[in-house]
């Protein structure tokens, strides 16, 4: 599996603005955010996305989803609403292939995206 922008981040090879991290999901706010809050979570264990996602993956999978719904929560979020995206491959829309859930709140979202 190569190795991505997001595994720089993890090693602090670059910089970025984290806002989150325990021992395996990493979040920091997105460079070209799409909302108010826009902030990424990213397993600290890299898949390259979704489709390539096995059963091991299953409980650091729902730790992602656990980290952003906490982080949500902490940051005050959760009452108006928030939300989710993973996208997956390229008519997806994944630009970066280290799987992360993007957390998108601060604004009333459309539906259906674009
Ligand atoms: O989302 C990839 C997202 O990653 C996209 O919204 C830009 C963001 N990005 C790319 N490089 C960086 C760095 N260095 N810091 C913060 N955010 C970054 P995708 O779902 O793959 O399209």
């Amino acid at each position: 599996m190569g190795d991505t922008i997001f595994g720089k981040i993890i090693r602090r090879d670059i910089p970025a603005d984290i806002v989150y991290e325990d021992d395996n999901v990493l979040a920091f706010r997105d460079l070209n955010p799409q909302a108010p809050v826009h902030v990424l979570f990213i397993p600290k264990r890299a898949i390259a996305t979704l489709d390539a996602a096995t059963d091991a993956d299953a409980e650091l999978l729902g730790k992602l989803m656990l980290a952003a719904a906490a982080y949500a929560r902490s940051e005050g979020l959760a009452e108006q609403g928030y939300r989710v995206v993973m996208n997956c491959n390229e008519h997806g829309g994944q630009t970066v292939f280290h799987v992360h859930l993007h957390l998108l709140a601060g604004r009333r979202m459309q539906w259906p995206p674009g």
